[in-house]
């Protein structure tokens, strides 16, 4: 069977923003034909969007899966659902965030998703934890993302704590 290797972004500010996103990680372990490869640390970082919300946490995972990306998008909108997931106004806080950043080598342009994610190329709270794991992790184009990273400098995030795996759960391999 087909597997593409997907990025996926995580970000919480609601409701214990660190359980949110290391329960998000523990799910994205558990979906159908879809195996957790890889996790980076847990960032802090400021609010892109209104400034009078709390600062968010953020992470990268990398899954190998079978799914299409419609049938991921469905599974991961099923989990920021079951997150209890709360949109207040635009661009504001969350209890859980799961974006598909990129997927294989694909790009995405369907009424219901775009892939690479429009805006990881000016997020610093997307390119640090993505490149921590996937330092040549690159667009399809070829781009190399390290490359975006000076860009986004100016962005606050700090390095919150190390996952692994193992510290995870019987849920990881
Ligand atoms: N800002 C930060 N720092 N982290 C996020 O995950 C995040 N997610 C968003 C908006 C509201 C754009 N701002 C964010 O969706």
């Amino acid at each position: 069977m087909l597997t593409n290797n997907v990025y996926i972004g995580l970000g919480s500010n609601l409701d214990n923003p660190e359980q949110q996103v290391i329960d998000g990680i523990k799910a994205l372990a558990a979906l159908p034909q879809t195996q957790l490869i890889a996790v980076s640390s847990l960032y802090a970082s400021a609010p892109i969007g209104p400034q009078d919300q709390p600062p968010f946490i953020n992470a990268v995972a990398l899954l190998n899966t079978e799914l299409s990306p419609i049938a991921l998008l469905d599974a991961l909108q099923t989990l920021e659902q079951d997150a209890g997931r709360i949109r207040t106004r635009h661009w504001g806080e969350r209890t859980l965030d799961l974006d598909i950043l990129l997927f294989g080598e694909q790009t995405i342009e369907h009424p219901r998703l775009n892939v690479p994610h429009p805006f990881m190329r000016e997020r610093r709270f997307v390119l640090e934890p993505l490149l921590e794991i996937a330092p040549k992790a690159h667009l399809p184009c070829g781009t190399l993302l390290a490359q975006d990273l000076t860009h986004t400098m100016a962005q606050d995030i700090w390095h919150h704590c190390t996952l692994t795996l193992d510290s995870l759960g019987s849920d990881a391999p």
